[in-house]
């Protein structure tokens, strides 16, 4: 398919082009790279008018559920809404997909949303990478809300806080210390906080949940930025409006405080230095033997007979006489 056909079917935001023009911005091919590249720069000038919303929690703590709910609010009000999901959901949580397609039923079936489910068998760093790409993509195709969802295993929190407006992290009422239940680094990236699941008997729980948090999080936090605790249910829908006036409250503060703009720009700024790492790694460690070398230090690294300054060392010099640099 051409670049000018990828662009008009993205602009048109044709289902079959969107798809390809993503599976091209995930393609690790050189050739593809270029050709992706190409296509990002084509679309710019239609890119950047979404709101890009973080949705964190570990599975099962209703992001799905939350997101057929609220995407069916949004695309009520007038939104076109697509998701993307960031984790290989086959390693994750087996099955997800079909819990997925059962819990966002509605959402799935509706021209005004689009869902992306991450690319099964790929690494986080991979697909954290391309999400920044489909996002553009998205937004190129008149997408005006893009959620990017994570269960957060690793780095992934971080790596998606960096490319979203605003971040919200679901958690669930469960045995009195909920706060074990968000992980340290959560503390400093969330915006939005929800505690799910705030239904049935599980309401009071959730609404003592909500105060402990509330003050934890913002005991921290300078006044300018207090993230927001609610409770709410994906399921009966309870406290979901405001949970997304949450997220525009968030919004309105990073604009009116001329935050906005900068925050996107730095963004992008980060986006290029690990873009040129990633590459500049693949670069250098694509003869053969480095990879063998760099494997070998590794397991030296981790069987404690070398330290990683040497091993690091020792890579790079027999790297540099295999390029004959
Ligand atoms: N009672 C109750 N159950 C919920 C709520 N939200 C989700 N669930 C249930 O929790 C389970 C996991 O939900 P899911 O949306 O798949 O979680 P995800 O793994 O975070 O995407 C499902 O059985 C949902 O029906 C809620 O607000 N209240
Ligand atoms: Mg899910």
């Amino acid at each position: 398919m051409s670049i000018d056909a990828l662009v008009h079917g993205v602009r048109a935001a044709d289902r079959t082009v969107l798809g390809r023009a993503l599976s091209l911005v995930e393609s690790t091919e050189p050739a593809r790279q270029t050709l992706a590249s190409e296509l990002l720069e084509r679309l710019l000038p239609w890119t950047g008018n979404s709101l890009r919303v973080g949705i964190t929690g570990t599975p099962g703590a209703g992001k799905s559920t939350l997101i057929e709910r609220l995407g069916r609010t949004l695309i009520d009000a007038g939104s076109r809404l697509a998701v993307l999901a960031v984790d290989p959901s086959s390693t994750i949580s087996g099955g997800s997909i079909l819990g997925d397609r059962t819990r966002m039923v509605h959402l799935s079936g509706d021209p005004r949303a689009f869902i992306r489910p991450a690319p099964s068998g790929s690494t986080l760093g991979g697909v954290a990478g391309a999400t920044r790409e489909s996002i553009l993509i998205c937004e190129a195709a008149g997408f005006d809300v893009v959620l990017v969802e994570t269960v957060g295993v690793g780095q992934s929190e971080t790596t998606v806080a960096e490319m979203t407006d605003v971040f919200v992290a679901l958690t669930i009422p469960g045995s009195g210390d909920e706060l074990q239940g968000i992980k340290r680094g959560l503390f400093e990236l969330v915006d939005v906080l929800l505690v799910n699941k705030a239904d049935g008997d599980n309401a009071p729980r959730a609404e003592a949940a909500v105060r402990e948090m509330a003050a934890v999080l913002n005991l921290w936090r300078p006044p300018d930025h207090q993230a927001i605790v609610l409770a709410c249910s994906a399921l009966t829908g309870a406290g979901i409006v405001e949970a997304w006036d949450a997220v525009q409250k968030r919004l309105t503060q990073l604009k009116t405080t001329g935050q906005f703009q900068p925050r996107r720009r730095q963004q992008d700024a980060t986006w290029l230095e690990s873009l040129l790492d990633a590459r500049l790694r693949a670069l250098f460690l694509r003869t053969p033997q480095a990879a063998e070398i760099l494997a070998r230090a590794r397991r030296e690294v981790l069987a404690g007979t070398t330290t990683p300054p040497h091993a690091v060392q020792r890579v790079f010099a027999a790297v540099l006489q295999a390029m004959r640099l």
